[in-house]
């Protein structure tokens, strides 16, 4: 059978037929992407009013592809305090906000306790919003602090209110690219057993794909595989978020970024192969407001949130250090053809625009 045949017939692609689909040319990608999500998801854009909130940037790792941790490139160390966080949500909930997104660096110095009791305070002053929080990354990393195991922690995360997890952390699972420029932070196969551990509880997780730097379509092929063949047996992750790598103050000397083309070809190709992940997230923050809204004809069907306030990826580059406004996500998904879905972070539909 020929890829044009499988692609026809609907069979599951293999990592030989992933890779060949980066061959094809963007536009007969962007069909057979667009014809599974509209099956799913019709012409419906997904979002939601969130915030994001990064506590602390002191890190323990150095990433080579991180502008945000303090470091020699970012001079500006900081710790939010419990009552500024507190403040912001309180701030941020007048907004409406349904979710907080809560990652940091690993920072030996905010330990677990100090995790566990914002999210308790979180949760005590405001028991509808739903906390997202600590990477798989900061799991394993608080794990070996403490010598507790991975399961120790997940049972403390969801005594003390952490009702779903990121997908941060995974950048790219192939384990020599990954030594080249996460060395020493959570190997893939430990990312992908805390996710498991997580969805074991009946909870709910998104997974990230880094791309656009050192990698080869090879290995995201490989990282997308790897998630999908998880996703059969636990069927926890919500969403795919391939996030679009920032150039600026880094260590990875990567002179080009990621063209449009290879950025939409790369959504298109997520859609195909992932057949078992229901949401494709063009998280704006990384790929621009503008290419979130075009990647929705090329398989994906979310844009991620308001945010409200981003500091990973805009100490990179990125032009998402404000968020976006309600009204103006709205405006933007229905002028460009899709009809504007506020959600839950389960993806509940909570108004159709
Ligand atoms: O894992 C770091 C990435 C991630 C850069 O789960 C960079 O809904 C681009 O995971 N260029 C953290 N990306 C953010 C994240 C996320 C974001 C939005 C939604 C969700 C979700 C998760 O940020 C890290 C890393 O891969 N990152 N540096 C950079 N230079």
């Amino acid at each position: 059978m020929t890829l044009i045949e499988k692609l026809e017939n609907n069979i599951r692609l293999d990592y030989e037929d992933g890779v060949k689909l980066f061959d094809l040319d963007v536009i007969t990608l962007g069909i057979y992407a667009n014809m599974i999500r509209e099956k799913r998801h019709q012409r419906k854009t997904y979002f939601n009013i969130n915030r994001h909130i990064n506590p602390t940037n002191i890190c323990k790792d150095v990433c080579q592809f991180c502008a945000y941790s303090a470091s020699r490139k970012n001079p500006n160390q900081y710790t939010l305090s419990h009552d500024e966080i507190l403040e912001t949500v309180r701030n941020s909930s007048k907004n409406g906000i349904k979710e907080v997104h809560i990652v940091s660096a690993h920072n030996p110095n905010t330990g677990l306790e100090w995790y566990m009791d914002i999210f308790r305070k979180i949760k005590k002053e405001f028991p509808n919003l739903h906390i997202k929080a600590l990477t798989a990354a900061e799991i394993h990393f608080l794990s070996s602090e403490y010598n507790l195991t991975y399961e120790d922690i997940i049972n403390t995360m969801i005594e003390s209110g952490v009702d779903s997890m990121p997908g941060g952390g995974a950048e790219i699972f192939d384990e020599k690219v990954r030594k080249r420029i996460c060395g020493g932070k959570v190997s893939s196969e430990q990312w992908l057993e805390i996710h498991k551990l997580w969805h074991q509880r009946g909870k709910k997780s998104n997974a990230t794909m880094l791309f656009g730097h050192i990698e080869s379509r090879e290995n995201r092929v490989d990282h997308i595989l790897r998630l999908r063949d998880l996703q059969d047996l636990t069927g926890g992750f919500n969403a795919f978020i391939p996030l679009v790598f920032q150039t600026e103050n880094n260590y990875l000397k990567v002179k080009e970024p990621v063209t449009a083309n290879e950025i939409l070809k790369t959504y298109a190709i997520s859609r195909i192969l992932l057949d078992n992940i229901p949401n494709i997230k063009a998280y704006w923050a990384t790929s621009t407001v503008k290419l979130a809204l075009i990647a929705q004809e090329f398989g994906a069907n979310d844009v991620d949130g308001t945010i409200e306030k981003e500091s990973i990826q805009s100490a990179a580059g990125a032009n998402s250090r404000y968020g976006v406004a309600r009204d103006e996500f709205v405006g933007l998904i229905k002028n460009s053809g899709f009809i504007p879905v506020e959600r839950d972070s389960i993806y509940n539909e909570l108004k159709v625009w």
